[in-house]
Parts: C-alpha cells; structure tokens; sequence
C-alpha cells in the first residue's frame, strides 16, 4: 500500500511513521509513505498557504490550490485506480476499527492534512472522498489524526505484523475487550497471578480469558455490547458474570 500525506509539517511524520512496527513494513516494501508539503505547489513569492476568510472573522484559511496541485502530482503518472482521498478533520466520521479494515482495502491512501483554522471548503466538496475525526477534541492540525490513521491501517495490512495471526486477537477484532495478560514471575511483592493461567489446562485457560472479555467489556465498555449479536456460550458466560457481580 502507498499512504501520501499533504501537510505543511512533514518533519512531523518522520518520527512516529519512522519506528518499530511502521518502519519495518517499509523497508519490507509492504508499505510505502510519502510526505509532501502543499508549500512546494505555491507559485508566488512568498509561498502562501493560507489567506484571510472571506466575509470577516479572525485567523486564517488554508487555500484551495495548493492542495489540489499536490494530489495532482501524486496521482499524475500512476497506474493506481483503487485510491482514496482523505481529509482529517474535526467534523469527519469518527474513526473506528471498520473503517480503519475498510481503508485497508485501498491501493493507495492520500491524507490531506488541514492546520490553522480550516481548509477553504472547496477542498472538501470537489477534492476528496471523504472526511475523518480521530475524536471528539480538538486538536491543533490534522497531523497526529494522519499518524493514526497510517499506523492503524498499516498493522491490517498482510505480512506486516510479526505473527501473521496478531492482529485479529486484539481489541475490537471480535467487537470485544482483550481479555487480561500475564507473565513471569508468578508472584511479585505478593501480588499473584490467576490460578487458573498457569494450570496447563488450555480448555480452560480459553474459557476464562473469553469470559475475562466479556467482563472487562461489559464493566468498561457496555456500549460495544449493545449492537452485538451474542452466541449461546457468550449469553451463558454474560449470566455467569452478572451473577457473580450480584453475588448470586
Ligand atoms: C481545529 C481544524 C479546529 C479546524 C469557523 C469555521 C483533523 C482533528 C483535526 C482544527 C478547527 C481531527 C473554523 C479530532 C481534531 C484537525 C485542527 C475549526 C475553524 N472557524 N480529529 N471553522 N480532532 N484539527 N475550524 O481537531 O484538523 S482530524
């Protein structure tokens, strides 16, 4: 997969999309990233990016033209069809674990990355597919959100986490909580591990690590239950666990 970035700081990017996990993928060429900087497709003087809003009001809006000279020369020359162009922003679909399966799908992903106050509304109705939010906040570019979205993508993509089977065991995955980890040493300043963690007893240890799930779920996140659909064994560990808690 090739994940461009458009934005105005691209030593930003060097550090977090430069390590570990992210940085091994592209020397695997699974995955290329590319940063380019809308100030190279300026042609005045000054290089200006941004200008005064139209109709009043305090600080500035990023131009149009920048941006789309920079998605023009990323995509002039490329035999890519099956791209998408992506806008971070505060208002955009709130990022979840499906969207960020879908956009793995793509060839090719181009994050526009807005800063200052906006971006000229024209970027959003003629440029791009669509809009993402990394949360409710308000941060103060769309930098860190493209960092999020190229490492969270990036992990789906085959071959490059470690173990080819890592990524569907973790949260979200199954729509649940991860159930809680241990290791060595068994007991440390009288704090113990599970009894039943280190029984050997692998049926077992399955059965308590898909309830511990549910009840980390149900107990910190009640909302992921709502939408899903439970097995027979997930209803019979959810009455389980809710009797526990009511002492039953
Ligand atoms: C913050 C941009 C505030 C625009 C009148 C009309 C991208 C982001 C961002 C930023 C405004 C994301 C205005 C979660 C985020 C981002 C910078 C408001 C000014 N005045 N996800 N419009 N939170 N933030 N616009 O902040 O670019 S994804």
């Amino acid at each position: 997969m090739r994940i461009d970035i458009i934005s105005l700081f691209p030593e930003m990017f060097a550090g977090p999309l430069g390590h570990s996990i992210l940085k091994r993928a592209q020397e695997a060429e699974r995955l290329h990233i590319n940063v380019v900087n809308p100030r190279d497709f300026t042609f005045d003087k000054h290089h200006t990016v941004d200008d005064t809003p139209f109709g009043g009001g305090a600080g500035m809006v990023m131009k149009p033209e920048p941006f789309f000279r920079a998605v023009d020369h990323i995509t002039k020359d490329s035999t890519i069809t099956n791209r998408r162009i992506v806008l971070m922003c505060p208002g955009g679909y709130r990022l979840d674990q499906a969207k960020v399966k879908e956009l793995a799908n793509y060839e090719q992903l181009i994050l526009l990355c807005g800063h200052y106050e906006g971006i000229d509304e024209r970027v959003r109705l003629h440029l791009v597919d669509e809009t993402i939010s990394v949360g409710d906040y308000v941060l103060t570019g769309g930098e860190l959100p493209a960092m999020i979205v190229a490492d969270s993508v990036a992990r789906m993509l085959p071959g490059v986490l470690g173990s080819s089977d890592s990524a569907p065991q973790d949260s979200f995955y199954n729509g649940l909580l991860e159930y809680p980890q241990y290791t060595r040493p068994r007991e440390f300043n009288g704090m113990e591990v599970p009894e039943i963690i280190v029984s050997g007893d692998h049926a077992k240890i399955n059965r308590w690590r898909h309830k511990q799930s549910l009840k980390n779920t149900l107990e910190r996140r009640p909302d992921l239950l709502e939408n899903k659909e439970l097995s027979v064994e997930d209803a019979k560990l959810l009455a389980e666990i809710i009797a526990e808690q009511t002492g039953g």
